[in-house]
């Protein structure tokens, strides 16, 4: 099985990669936070990402921060996606002002420090797990 090893590392590189990121911390009373951390695809191939899941939360959706300008206000606001695309050999960065995993239905109250495990879905089957601390900013 000499091809093996080369075969894995093609595997490897179709491969989406998660650059660290962190949860966002909320008071005990509030039940939806925000995940950010950065996808990078090093493939030749377009990723879709269309989903995630995690213990902690009911749900997770694929939300875009959004400004408005009503009656002279700057309204905050954001727009679920049904999905994310990351271009090829680029990469796509979840942050505040652009796009967040929202945790939907928080089970239980986050601690600052602790990690969050997240599964990252792609369209194409692939699964990604991350690890995100929860950070006050
Ligand atoms: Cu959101």
């Amino acid at each position: 099985m000499r091809f093996f090893p080369l075969l894995l590392a093609t595997l490897a590189l179709a491969q989406p990669v998660a650059v660290p990121g962190w949860v966002r911390l909320v008071p005990s009373v509030v039940k939806d936070t925000a995940a950010y951390l950065t996808l990078e695809n090093r493939g030749k191939t377009p990723l879709r990402l269309v989903g995630a899941e995690t213990k902690v939360a009911e749900r997770i959706s694929l939300h875009q921060d959004h400004r408005e300008h009503r009656g002279g206000q700057v309204v905050l606001g954001m727009r679920p996606l049904p999905y994310v695309d990351i271009p090829p050999r680029s990469k796509v960065e979840f942050r505040p002002g652009k796009y967040h995993l929202m945790l939907e239905g928080l089970k239980r109250p986050l601690k600052a420090g602790e990690k969050v495990e997240l599964t990252l879905r792609f369209a194409d089957g692939t699964r990604l797990k991350v690890i995100l601390p929860v950070e006050m900013r």
